[in-house]
């Protein structure tokens, strides 16, 4: 099953009906003969805003079409918008050009929706599921959770370009996350693989095993693959064959491109003019011919673009023209594809200088035509085809004076070498063909995935080790999901001996402190943990005590006291299915885990309203809501009040806290703690958070504890200090 933003058809409005003709670009290229010959079903956007009732036609493919309809609304914000004003110029390392708008990048997350529901209800029945490009890096995400056995894959078509400019995205731990649900992410070259590794590793704080290839972001494990992208070789090589042959007098240097500012057209035009200024001898013999195929003409960037060329090749067409040649041939439209392998063919040197591109197939289909005199290649080192094609001459397209060197050097290459050069690079392209690179790439997909050895105390260490220094720790733990594994009952959720044996470790030291923070009652917590010499805050941190805290209640809870009561029994009232409620003194929780999945949304929302009428707070925990007195306290502020109680207000100075939870209620302490602390949330990727690292599991956070125990003991100075 393959989802992308185009279908392999483009259908346009043509009186009443509507016309379909192939979409232009690398990725249709690349995968419709591959449906065609497999089968399998394609899910995209059909180009055009469809009319009530109307249907676009899905007969004669032999394979299925199942479009998703778009709105003006979605086209101009989603795809015009956050994927090629904001996307395409980040990730091709031009940020100058990137636009960040809230609303585009609302409608690009809702249009990922519709294509991960349009996909889901079909997913099921599907071998792999196969998205593709930066218009849909949230649509994984969104099907992962319609969808949790469905096998997903990505590939991206264009660059993944490196932390600095990647960070600059006021959404990158989205689009980060929205990728890392799959199952195989696929990028062309080694060096986009790297860049997606320093960013998940530096943004999202997850585990890379470079050298296994394996991101693990949470409870989930993603693969990255390299996977070069190939064309249709032996098609090409026909169709250049078999093109007409028409007899032209001068040499042909040709770029074909899109029209798009990423593909250094203007650089071009202006290295052919530093050609006729250093090699005169080449005027008058040698044109450079210029297909630019209409691309995105609504995006104001494109247009400018579009009068730049304009502008610039009639300046040199100007200064070099004679009564009967043109330096610069300018084509601004589409060929049928056997016009242009003929001129491909025909084709003295190919002129591929991108300023960036993911790979550039048009540097591979030169080659491939290249049936008859062979031509030489300049190709752009900037281009990802440069990582395999090494035997082109390789050109950084800024410099013009070098660029105007090499396309000297291709005009006077001795046969022998352009031979040998053009044999390698027509040897390798034979072999790493688009079905190669399907094959490859639905290989490593239906591969079982091996997941990273469990954390080491080692890679604690480098995590932590530059922070803790030789200071006194203050370790925050909740309890639920991070000291126990979650189960269906809190009475049954006890703590492991090797857990109880690891806590006593840290809680041993006289350089450690714990204190345990929990949405439990306080007298539960204390009972279930039941070691002394820990610091308790029960009830997230409304009442806390133990240690060197004197026993704190929050003042503003005596208000609070009939009213919960009244509140129980509403909500007792409405326990159906399995739903119970827990009363914890000045808060309540209302479980939902035995309720069925399709009555428990209704039930939620039930509940959070009569929460809400009783002057409560609803907060979402893990199939649970809990209930809390409005009064500005939770987690993050309970932790702050431990801080200062313990070590005074300048307690930054003083030690280095640590603080683990796996709840939606320990984001206010991760968000409170962010600058002052290490903090870990435990468990599923699936929801955001404000903490530094994830821990896949319990056991992790054991892992984590055996080193805090363990390590050297602080500095006697600082200890001194602290105390
Ligand atoms: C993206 C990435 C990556 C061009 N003019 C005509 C025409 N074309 C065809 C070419 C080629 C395709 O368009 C252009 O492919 P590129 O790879 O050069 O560039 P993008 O469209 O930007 O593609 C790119 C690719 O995805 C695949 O992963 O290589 O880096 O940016 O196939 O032949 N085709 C016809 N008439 C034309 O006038 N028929």
């Amino acid at each position: 099953m393959v989802v992308s933003n185009r279908l392999p058809f483009t259908y346009t409005r043509a009186g009443d009906g509507l016309k379909r003709q192939p979409s232009p670009g690398g990725l249709v290229s690349a995968l419709e003969p591959v449906l065609r010959r497999r089968g399998g079903t394609w899910i995209g956007w059909p180009g055009v805003e469809l009319k009530k009732g109307e249907r676009v036609s899905t007969r004669a493919d032999k394979y299925r079409i199942k479009p998703v309809a778009l709105s003006e609304n979605d086209v101009a914000r989603y795809y015009h918008g956050f994927s090629n004003r904001t996307l395409w110029p980040l990730f091709h390392s031009l940020p100058a050009l990137s636009r960040f708008e809230r609303k585009d990048w609302n409608t690009y997350s809702e249009v990922n929706e519709c294509f991960a529901e349009a996909t889901a209800k079909h997913a099921a029945d599907a071998g792999l599921v196969w998205i593709h490009d930066y218009h849909l890096m949230l649509a994984p995400e969104f099907l992962r959770s319609m969808s949790h056995e469905a096998r997903l894959a990505f590939f991206l078509h264009i660059p993944f370009p490196p932390y600095d400019v990647f960070r600059l995205c006021p959404w990158d731990h989205e689009l980060l996350r929205g990728l890392l649900a799959c199952n195989l992410i696929g990028f062309h070259v080694e060096s986009y693989a790297r860049n997606f590794f320093d960013c998940a590793e530096r943004i999202l704080g997850a585990r890379v095993d470079r050298g296994a290839m394996v991101v693990e972001h949470g409870d989930r494990v993603a693969r990255v693959g390299i996977f070069p992208i190939g064309i249709e070789f032996a098609l090409y090589q026909e169709k250049a064959m078999k093109a007409r042959r028409e007899p032209h007098r001068e040499r042909i240097v040709l770029g074909v491109d899109r029209l798009d500012y990423t593909k250094g057209i203007p650089e071009r035009i202006r290295a052919f003019e530093r050609l006729l200024e250093l090699h005169p001898r080449h005027k008058e013999n040698v044109v450079f011919l210029q297909l630019a195929v209409p691309s995105r003409s609504q995006v104001a960037e494109y247009r400018e673009l579009k009068s730049e060329i304009d502008e610039l090749v009639g300046r040199v067409n100007g200064r070099f023209a004679t009564a009967t040649w043109s330096p610069i041939r300018y084509l601004y439209r589409s060929l049928g594809q056997e016009r242009l392998c003929g001129m491909y063919r025909d084709a003295d040197v190919a002129l591929v200088t991108p300023l960036r591109d993911g790979m550039n197939l048009v540097a591979k289909e030169y080659v491939a035509c290249q049936v008859d005199d062979p031509g030489v290649l300049i190709l752009s080192q900037m281009a990802g085809a440069a990582e395999t094609m090494r035997e082109a001459l390789l050109v950084n397209p800024f410099d013009l004076d070098e660029t105007a060197r090499q396309i000297h050097r291709a005009l006077t290459m001795e046969e022998t070498e352009r031979a040998s050069r053009i044999a390698s690079l027509r040897r390798r392209e034979r072999r790493d063909d688009v079905e190669a690179w399907v094959n490859q790439f639905l290989d490593v997909g239906a591969e079982e995935q091996a997941g990273l050895e469990p954390i080491s105390e080692d890679e604690i260490q480098g995590w932590l080790r530059g922070y803790v220094k030789s200071y006194p720790l203050c370790v925050f733990l909740d309890y639920d999901g991070t000291l126990t594994p979650l189960v269906d009952h809190p009475s049954k959720a006890r703590l492991a001996p090797e857990m109880r044996e690891a806590l006593l470790a840290c809680a041993r030291r006289d350089d450690t402190d714990l204190s345990i923070v929990s949405g439990r009652a306080l007298d539960d917590i204390r009972r279930i943990v039941g070691e002394s010499g820990l610091i308790y805050a029960g009830n997230h941190g409304l009442e806390v005590e133990g240690g060197a805290i004197d026993s704190f209640r929050h003042e503003d809870l005596i208000h609070y006291g009939e009213r919960i009561q009244e509140l129980t029994s509403v909500l007792e009232e409405l326990a159906s299915d399995g739903a119970w409620t827990e009363p914890k003194g000045p808060t309540l929780t209302f479980h939902l885990r035995s309720v069925p999945e399709r009555k428990r949304k209704r039930l939620m929302e039930k509940v959070r309203n009569v929460i809400m009428e009783h002057g409560y707070q609803p907060r979402d925990a893990h199939a649970a809501i809990e209930a809390r007195p409005p009064i500005g306290w939770d987690k993050g502020r309970a932790v702050l009040h431990i801080l200062r109680e313990c070590y005074g207000p300048a307690w930054s100075e003083r030690v280095r806290v640590i603080y683990v939870g796996d709840d939606q209620t320990d984001e206010d302490a991760f968000r409170f703690l962010a600058g002052l602390a290490m903090t870990f949330r435990v468990g599923s990727a699936e929801t955001p958070t404000s903490a530094l690292r994830r821990l896949p599991n319990v056991e992790d956070v054991r892992s984590l504890l055996d080193w805090i125990g363990s390590r050297p003991p602080a500095d006697p100075a600082l200890l001194h200090a602290s105390r």
